[in-house]
């Protein structure tokens, strides 16, 4: 297969001479050619199967142990101006880039094959969805991209019949921390990446593709592309509500997602529609309406167990791609926090032992196709999306943020995703639980400056009057000893259920500084058996600790200077003011 696409074909022929691949093979993205590549990797050893009994179609990766999560400080955006990248992104000019670039790609697939890999992120027949090619060495990228793009022949079509695309090129190159790089060109929708094997660095379509790059674009074309999973609420009368939530990576997105009511909310039903990005648009009537450029949940495996999310859990039982996890003696796949099973293999493939660290990498992952999960919507595949009642926005943070508050405008909401600060986890290198500033969760993924983000989100109220209400969560309240305030999981049902109230204007809030918050009898929490202090805790704020909070988060805004928008400036004042 080739393709009648000039620019394509001319393309692949411009990197097939520069990496010099041994050969060349376009994937069609069927069932026959998966299992294929799959046994080229057990032949490899780069994949090893697991139980077939219990684990049926699936497979355990263990990938370079220096190579295991994104790699921020190696992620660049190269467009031509620095200002446009801003301060919140890594910037190189991109001809000294393109030059670092081709040193390392200089015969880099020599004795390999290079994969010509289209795909489109989101339903072939969406409007809203947009196409990529990605050229790669690497069998395990073409087997993950082909569970979360719809990748292949469809794709290829609709390239051929004149979409634009976004060019790829990947290389493994000698998985060297030293030679690792992820650039991106937002003028010229390209990206470059070499080095490294993992998701986030290698998997181009997903946070390359569907968040930095189609964030520039989204912003140009008037649509957001943001780090927000997508569910929908159905109450018991049938009515759904479609929710998208912005959490940081490893915060509980996928568990969200994926929620089974409690007990006491049997009727209630939660819909997935997506895990991890959301592409919103403004359709004719001015409703923001969300699709899931994805097909797979690429979700973290430690913690995931029958209790914390029982739909998660069954999906990963066949057809499921994992990587970094440890091994049960009977080659079961195990994790920390599974709560069956004994590990007897670690995540690096040695004997396990509790000395040696956790049998599976604290960012270990799951891929398995989204269709696998038992509450996938099937309006996931509707062209047109689902539209939109409530963003919620969310960190993890031990103190501080409430469980739940509302804001009270369109602005007030921006401003509130502009605050975003959680504390961080394995999903990239570097020191883990220290708070930092992830606004709208998309510190690692915005692809030009945070105040022409700010500004792009703030002009959505100039276009419509239908936008919907902005909340913030916070799943995540500690006592001094360390332990959790709120249950969680399935019980953020509770929450989501006030969120959905007030939407519908069916409960009156408590008005503070920082938004509406529940009354304390607004959610029902008469059999959680919480201590009623830590409860009027959860659900009030503490004006000193805000006023600390208001006057970093001041600090932070200023230091992106006349770039600011001022109506954030002026929003932020004005709760500044209002808690003095
Ligand atoms: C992810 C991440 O893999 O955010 O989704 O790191
Ligand atoms: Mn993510």
């Amino acid at each position: 297969m080739t393709t009648k696409n000039q620019a394509l074909a001319a393309w692949v022929h411009e990197v097939a001479a520069l990496t010099r691949p041994q050969n060349i093979v376009w994937c069609d993205g069927s069932d026959d050619e998966y299992d294929r590549m799959v046994n080229l990797m057990l032949e490899e050893g780069t994949l090893s199967p697991l139980n077939s009994q219990t684990h049926p179609n699936c497979y355990l990766h263990l990938s370079d142990p220096q190579d295991v999560a994104r790699v921020e400080h190696l992620t660049f955006i190269c467009s031509e101006n620095a200002e446009e990248a801003g301060d919140n992104n890594n910037w190189l000019a991109p001809e000294q880039a393109k030059e670092k670039m081709a040193g390392l790609y200089d015969g880099c697939m020599q004795g390999r094959t290079m994969y010509v890999v289209p795909y489109c992120m989101g339903p072939i027949a969406s409007p809203y969805s947009r196409c990529g090619v990605e050229l790669t060495d690497s069998p395990y990228v073409v087997i993950n991209m082909k569970l979360m793009t719809r990748m292949g022949s469809a794709a290829l079509e609709r390239i051929e019949r004149g979409d634009s695309f976004v060019k790829g090129l990947h290389s493994v190159g000698e998985l060297d921390p030293e030679r690792r790089f992820i650039m991106h060109f937002p003028e010229e929708l390209s990206i470059m990446s070499y080095g490294s094997g993992y998701g986030g660095n290698a998997l181009l379509g997903k946070k390359c593709h569907a968040l930095r790059i189609a964030s520039w674009q989204a912003r140009q074309e008037g649509w957001l592309a943001e780090h927000m999973l997508i569910l929908g609420l159905e109450s018991p009368t049938g009515e759904t509500h479609y929710i998208a939530a912005a959490f940081p990576s490893a915060c509980g997105k996928t568990n969200l997602a994926m929620l089974i009511p409690p007990e006491k909310y049997k009727d209630w039903k939660i819909w997935t529609l997506g895990d991890d990005i959301a592409w919103l648009h403004l359709d004719d009537e001015g409703q923001l309406r969300a699709i899931n450029p994805e097909a797979c949940y690429f979700g973290v495996v430690p913690g995931t167990n029958a209790k914390t999310n029982r739909n998660a859990y069954d999906m990963i039982q066949q057809n499921t791609i994992f990587t970094n996890v440890g091994k049960t003696d009977d080659n079961q796949p195990w994790w920390e926090d599974k709560k069956v099973g004994e590990p007897s293999v670690d995540w690096k493939g040695n004997p396990y032992s509790v000395e040696s660290g956790p049998a599976a990498h604290p960012n270990s992952r799951f891929t398995v196709s989204a269709t696998e999960n038992k509450a996938y919507s099937s309006l996931a595949e509707a062209p047109e999306g689902v539209p939109i009642s409530a963003i919620v926005f969310g960190g993890r943070r031990k103190e501080l943020a409430p469980l739940v508050y509302e804001a009270k405008s369109w602005e007030h909401g921006v401003l509130i995703g502009a605050g975003v600060a959680s504390e961080t986890t394995a999903a990239a290198t570097g020191e883990v639980g220290v708070v930092r500033r992830d606004p709208m969760a998309m510190k690692p993924f915005c692809g030009y400056n945070f105040a022409d983000y700010w500004s792009h989100w703030l002009s959505f109220a100039e276009r419509t009057d239908k936008l919907p209400k902005i909340f913030h969560v916070n799943w995540f309240r500690q006592n001094d000893e360390g332990e959790f305030l709120w249950p969680g999981f399935g019980e953020n049902l509770r929450v989501l259920q006030w969120i959905i109230q007030r939407c519908d204007g069916e409960v009156s809030a408590n008005e503070t500084a920082i938004g509406y918050l529940p009354n304390e009898d607004s959610i029902d929490v008469s059999d959680l058996n919480i201590d009623p202090a830590v409860w009027r805790s959860l659900v009030s704020i503490n004006d000193d600790q805000w006023r600390q909070e208001m006057s970093e988060f001041g600090d932070y805004l200023n230091s992106f200077g006349g770039k600011l928008p001022k109506k954030l400036r002026d929003k932020h004042q004005e709760i500044s003011s209002a808690l003095a």
